[in-house]
């Protein structure tokens, strides 16, 4: 009998023998299935999958302390009983000795689907249950817009979340502008799952219905030609030039919506005033974007002509100084008066993820109770590795001064630094300062094999649980398919078992086990569905749908004084006086163009970093139809035949990708999709350092290349969207991968640890 399972990136159905999955289906009511299902059998039972408790072996030997040997260092296997002993002891001479603001437990990521086995939710009541943790704050995924929104239009997830729904933009929208594209392939993901994918779907009824869509990226297949898009394709990082020209139109020849902008807005004149003291006319824009002067103008007197949608990619805000083609994405929609009217405006993330656009439960789903945390400290989360290297160094965020905290231990569970940070040997270095770091994960990813303690947890598929994604309405049942992974337990039982060892597990568990917290969970949530074993025995629960006419800030349009934004103004700050108080350099008052750092004369082209097509993230890079993907073992890099022939690589070569910080092998993909001077190399691949040279990645992972630099004073969101590079040929043999086998384990007798435990 095939059973199905839901995972962030679809649902699937599968046998099951109690071990392995086979026959992979779709489930059969997804109107675009994906192929990424596909990974998760595959990887199940992979040689990476971490078997049982690891701890390294000069932790083991000399106790805790600053090493530089993580990442270097044999595996000593343990029992679990042995794991749990040791680590409990150090939780308790860490919190003994400094507290929890000694613990870092932000711990971003995304861990599994599933509600209760949430990673993240169960490491932070785990860490609130034993005195609390220094706690991260925002996202990779729009960390900028966390920051931006709020002083301009309101709550970055309000806004996300209140995207103007796709029959309000199919019935009403002349043309949107889409800045970074609408991405099909990213809108396979969404944080909890997704049972039905609609984005092609969606995009054939828009161009039916006569939506003309321009994107606007440097990679034409960033829109699905479903959508019949036009293609504008400026270099990365340089749509803030574009708007700005944009604008420039607007005003001079007086497209503005002069009343709307009185009525709802703040500081149009300044800004206006700027744009033309600055002359930031399409002829100058020309120039920095490389979309034609003639384009611009006509575009901007397209968008005034009729109903436009001005759509920004969370990708725009994900670079260097990403406040500013955000903040004029608003303002261009300001300008043109459309805000609040259905099918006009602003949206943000259209394409990024499955959910902007549509419906979605009108209710949200019960979260495992997070305790109290008394530790106030936090780190914008992008700030990982300044916060390791820089105890007690001060620095600016948000119009607050702040210092990095002292951290003694890292607790990382859901979530893959080593993928998702810049500057991977700077990383490395800021792994070598806390005294302990723990993970527990799946598979032995770049960031377990830097730990001290490796926890094996289960994989969704080997344990009961429910859950359900922002776009759909129906909540799944996610019974167990097999049992676990050799010694793999789920993290509630790994932290169960060491609150015990704590003395807190009465706090921790409440009395209850998994099956009891579902339980408990479901019926204390909603009373009007049927009773839990009925609803685990029927697979799905139906929950109301929120009205699909939704139309972003349609309240505010209606009456801005009884419906005010949460801004100081009450209205849409295009001038906005608290950022000019901070007075950023990196992010004034009003948005404008800053100077990139000077063009790199050795380093060419730009590498967009973006987001991986056979998987999400680093997760299942083993997996079947991500390793697919690869060529000779190395992660595709694609690029623009022009570029390729000027460099001597044709297709199928292993290329040598230099960047500021680093190096890593790909394997070259010519394709016209890219605008020439582009190439493109996804996130994901497993970091796979040269033993020798930890800023050199064998396999392909593009954040060895980066620098650690945030966005903006303002935000300090992660800045990992593009960079600069150049590529030659690789020389020489290709060197094999070590991350596709466990790191070394020594077999050598536990000696008793030096420090007092
Ligand atoms: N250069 C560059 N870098 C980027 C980005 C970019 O665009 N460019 N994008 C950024 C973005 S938007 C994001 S969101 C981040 C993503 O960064 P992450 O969320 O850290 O990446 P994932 O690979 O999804 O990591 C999730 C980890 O959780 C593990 N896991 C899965 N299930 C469980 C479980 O049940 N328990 C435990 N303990 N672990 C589990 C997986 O095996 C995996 O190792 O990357 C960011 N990094
Ligand atoms: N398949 C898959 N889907 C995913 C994910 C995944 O890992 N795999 N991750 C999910 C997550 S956590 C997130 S946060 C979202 C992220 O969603 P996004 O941030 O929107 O996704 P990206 O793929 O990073 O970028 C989308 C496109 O923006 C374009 N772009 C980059 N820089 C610029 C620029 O300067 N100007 C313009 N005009 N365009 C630019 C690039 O061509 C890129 O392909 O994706 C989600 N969806
Ligand atoms: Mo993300």
């Amino acid at each position: 009998m095939s059973r199905p399972h839901l995972t962030h990136w679809g649902a699937f159905q599968a046998k099951s023998d109690g071990v392995r999955l086979s026959e992979v289906q779709p489930f059969p009511e997804d109107p675009e299935p994906n192929e990424l299902i596909h990974n998760v059998a595959s990887a199940q039972h992979h040689p990476t999958r971490v078997d049982r408790p690891y701890v390294r072996a000069g932790w083991l030997h000399n106790g805790p302390g600053p090493s530089k040997d993580r990442g270097h260092e044999p595996f000593v296997p343990l029992e679990w009983d042995r794991a749990e002993e040791l680590l409990g002891a150090e939780l308790r001479r860490v919190y003994g000795q400094y507290g929890g603001k000694a613990v870092f437990g932000g711990s971003y990521g995304w861990g599994s689907a599933g509600r209760f086995h949430h990673a993240q939710s169960q490491v932070h009541r785990f860490l609130n249950t034993l005195g609390g943790y220094v706690r991260s704050l925002g996202t990779y995924s729009y960390g900028t817009s966390e920051a931006l929104l709020p002083h301009i239009l309101g709550d970055a997830w309000a806004i996300i979340r209140g995207s103007t729904a796709w029959e309000q933009v199919e019935r009403h929208t002349d043309l949107i502008v889409a800045f970074g594209g609408i991405s099909a392939k990213n809108a396979t993901m969404s944080s909890g799952g997704v049972a039905r994918h609609r984005i092609r779907g969606r995009l054939s009824q828009l161009r039916a219905s006569g939506t003309r869509i321009v994107s606007v990226s440097p990679i034409a297949d960033d829109t699905p030609a479903e959508a019949g898009a036009e293609w504008l394709a400026p270099r990365p990082g340089t749509d803030a030039a574009l708007m700005l020209a944009l604008a420039h139109v607007l005003i001079t020849e007086e497209l503005t919506d002069r009343a709307f902008l009185d009525r709802y807005t703040v500081g149009f004149d300044k800004f206006a005033a700027d744009v033309l003291a600055h002359g930031r006319a399409p002829e100058w824009a020309a120039e920095v974007t490389g979309v034609p002067a003639e384009r611009i103008h006509r575009l901007a007197r397209e968008m005034a002509a009729g109903r436009t949608m001005i759509s920004v990619s969370w990708s725009l805000q994900r670079a260097r100084f990403g406040e500013q083609p955000l903040w004029l994405g608003v303002v261009l929609a300001a300008m043109l008066g459309q805000i609040g009217l259905p099918g006009g405006g602003f949206g943000h993330g259209y394409g990024s993820s499955a959910y902007p656009g549509e419906g979605g439960s009108a209710i949200s789903l019960p979260a495992l109770p997070q305790g109290h945390n008394p530790v106030r400290e936090f780190i914008p989360v992008a700030r990982i590795s300044d916060m390791l290297l820089n105890p007690g160094a001060p620095y600016d965020f948000n119009g607050q001064r702040l210092s990095y905290p002292d951290i003694r231990l890292v607790y990382w569970c859901g979530g893959n630094p080593f993928h998702h940070h810049q500057d991977l040997a700077r990383l490395r270095e800021a792994f070598t300062r806390p005294e302990t770091v723990v993970v527990h994960d799946p598979f032995w990813t770049a960031t377990a094999r830097h730990a001290d303690f490796v926890l094996p947890s289960t994989m969704t598929v080997e344990r009961d649980d429910f859950g359900m994604g922002n776009a759909d309405a129906e909540l799944w049942a996610m019974p167990a398919l097999t049992a676990p992974h050799a010694q793999a337990r789920d993290d509630y039982a790994i932290f169960a078992a060491l609150a015990a060892r704590f003395g807190v597990e009465r706090e921790f568990t409440e009395g209850r086990d998994a099956r009891a917290w579902l339980e408990h969970l479901y019926s204390s949530w909603r009373r009007d569905l049927p009773d839990f074993e009925t609803f685990f025995a029927t697979g799905v629960a139906e929950l109301p749908m929120r009205p699909q006419d939704q139309v972003l800030l349609a309240d505010f349009r209606a009456d801005p004084e009884a419906a005010p934004l949460p801004t100081p103004s009450g209205r849409i700050e295009i001038h906005s006086s608290t950022i000019e108080s901070f007075g950023y350099e990196d992010c004034p008052g009003h948005p404008v163009w800053l100077e990139p750092d000077p063009e790199p004369a050795d380093r060419p082209l730009y590498l967009l970093a973006n987001q991986p097509k056979s998987r999400l993230h680093s997760q299942h890079d083993v997996g079947a139809h991500s390793r697919a993907t690869k060529h000779r073992d190395r992660e595709p890099l694609r690029m623009h035949p022009a570029d390729a022939a000027g460099r001597g690589l044709t297709d199928g070569d292993i290329a040598l990708v230099r960047g500021e910080r680093g190096s890593c092998l790909a394997a070259v993909r010519l394709s016209d999709a890219l605008r020439p001077g582009v190439v493109q190399l996804s996130t994901g691949a497993w970091y796979d350092p040269d033993p020798q040279n930890p800023a050199f990645c064998r396999h392909g992972n593009p954040n060895v290349l980066f620098a650690d630099v945030p966005t903006s004073t303002l935000a300090q969101g992660c800045a990992g969207a593009h960079t600069r590079v150049e590529i030659t040929r690789h020389e020489g043999a290709v060197p094999p991968l070590s991350v596709l086998t466990p790191p070394a384990s020594s077999d050598a007798k536990e000696a008793e640890p030096a420090s007092e435990l």
